[in-house]
């Protein structure tokens, strides 16, 4: 069995992955279960009615929705931090789009990788049968990899992965092949609360339980229907929560591991303005790729009015903050139109 765990770790490895970790599938979620139940009694999913579908497959691993028979998953994590010189030259309206978002879409290529895994797990017995999964199944991921020891889950919510950080995504492969697992490892936050703390919408209920209606990853990306009031600094997702983590101040990995992750081409000279004027096509051309398409094209505007308000409102007005406001006053969409009609141009 430890040969085979050994043969996994180095083609995961080789797939570009930085880290792997193996637990068993065939042991339901106990706790980590409960605090899903918990969530979703609660309502925090709010309008990402996705989650509260499909409770069993985020209990159990070895269930119809998953894979029957499931004995073991191999949860990998894949980093994307950049070095700071590397993203000193990211065009300004980059820079208020999360770091996982500024470049491609992570899930054609990581998906990829997972399938490729899960492929070569397929191999390594007679009817092995391998699932790869990556952020769109119904499946508590974090929760997973914790179990996997892959990383902790620290009091801003995230997987962190001790001499590497936070600033990773996550992906699976279930199989029915069985493995020897790993063992989970300790939380290491201590007293430390610099993420509650950065949190610029006070989105945190307690240490690790964050309700994500207030968090601004869900008002800029999942609650297209919102307002995006408490917004003023950022465009799509937020990184406060892991900017100032102290296993973030990690040395990050230099390209050509994180070229999937540099800003798209189409940044480079892109106004707030822009983004207003945007018909359908427009949107669909700006976004081909690029995981802001999740935002749809009057979300996305209803971010750049807001920010063009805050900017405004903070005396920033440039030609490009007032040709933002000038547009959204007369956009199609009655939230940006609203959202700008009561901006000042910011003339003091
Ligand atoms: C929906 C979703 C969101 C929503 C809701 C997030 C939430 N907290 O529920 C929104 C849009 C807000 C969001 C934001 C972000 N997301 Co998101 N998101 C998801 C998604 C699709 C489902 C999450 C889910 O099931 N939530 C329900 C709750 C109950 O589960 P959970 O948050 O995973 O919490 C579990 C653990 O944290 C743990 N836990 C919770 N409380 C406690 C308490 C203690 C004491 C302990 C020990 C453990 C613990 O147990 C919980 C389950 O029991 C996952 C992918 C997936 N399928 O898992 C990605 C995922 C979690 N997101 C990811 C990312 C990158 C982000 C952002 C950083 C994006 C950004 N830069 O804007 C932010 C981070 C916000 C934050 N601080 O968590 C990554 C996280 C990678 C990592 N290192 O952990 C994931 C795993 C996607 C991926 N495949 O890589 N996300
Ligand atoms: S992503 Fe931003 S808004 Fe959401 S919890 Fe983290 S710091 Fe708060
Ligand atoms: S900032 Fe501090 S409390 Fe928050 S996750 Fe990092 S170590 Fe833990």
């Amino acid at each position: 069995m430890s040969a085979l765990r050994e043969r996994i770790q180095e083609r995961a490895r080789a797939l570009g992955f930085d880290a792997v970790g193996i637990a068993r599938a065939d042991v339901p979620l106990g706790p980590e279960f409960e605090r899903y139940v918990d969530f979703v009694r609660a309502g925090r999913h709010g309008s990402m009615g996705y989650l509260a579908a499909e409770p069993e497959a985020r209990r159990r691993l070895d269930s119809e929705a998953i894979l029957p028979g499931a004995k073991s998953v191999i949860c990998l994590a894949r980093r994307y931090a950049r070095t700071p010189d590397d993203e000193a030259s990211d065009p300004p309206l980059a820079r208020r789009v999360a770091r996982y978002a500024r470049g491609q879409d992570y899930h054609n290529f990581l998906r990829k990788k997972v399938r490729a895994l899960a492929a070569f797990v397929r191999t390594l017995g007679p009817e092995v049968r391998a699932r790869p999964l990556c952020d769109e199944e119904p499946l508590l991921e974090r929760a997973w990899a914790a179990r996997a020891g892959v990383g902790f889950v620290g009091k801003n919510g995230l997987v962190i992965i001790p001499g590497q950080g936070s600033f990773v995504l996550l992906g699976e492969v279930v199989t029915t092949l069985a493995l020897e697992p790993d063992q989970p490892i300790a939380e290491r936050c201590g007293s430390c609360t610099l993420c509650l703390d950065a949190c610029p919408t006070q989105a945190f209920d307690a240490p690790f339980v964050l309700d994500p209606r207030r968090c601004v990853a869900y008002l800029t990306i999942e609650d297209t229907a919102g307002d995006r009031a408490g917004v003023t600094e950022h465009l799509f997702g937020c990184d406060a929560c892991q900017s100032v983590c102290p296993f973030n101040k990690t040395r990050a990995p230099a390209a050509p591991k994180t070229r999937p992750f540099r800003p798209l081409p189409v940044w480079e000279g892109l106004g707030l303005a822009d983004l207003l004027r945007l018909d359908e096509p427009g949107f669909l051309a700006l976004t081909t790729g690029s995981p802001l398409r999740r935002a749809t094209r009057s979300g996305l505007a209803r971010s750049a009015a807001r920010l063009a308000q805050a900017e405004a409102a903070a005396g920033r007005a440039t030609d490009d903050v007032r040709a933002a406001l000038a547009l959204g006053r007369e956009h199609d969409d009655d939230i940006v139109r609203a959202i700008t009609r009561g901006a000042s141009d910011g003339e003091r």
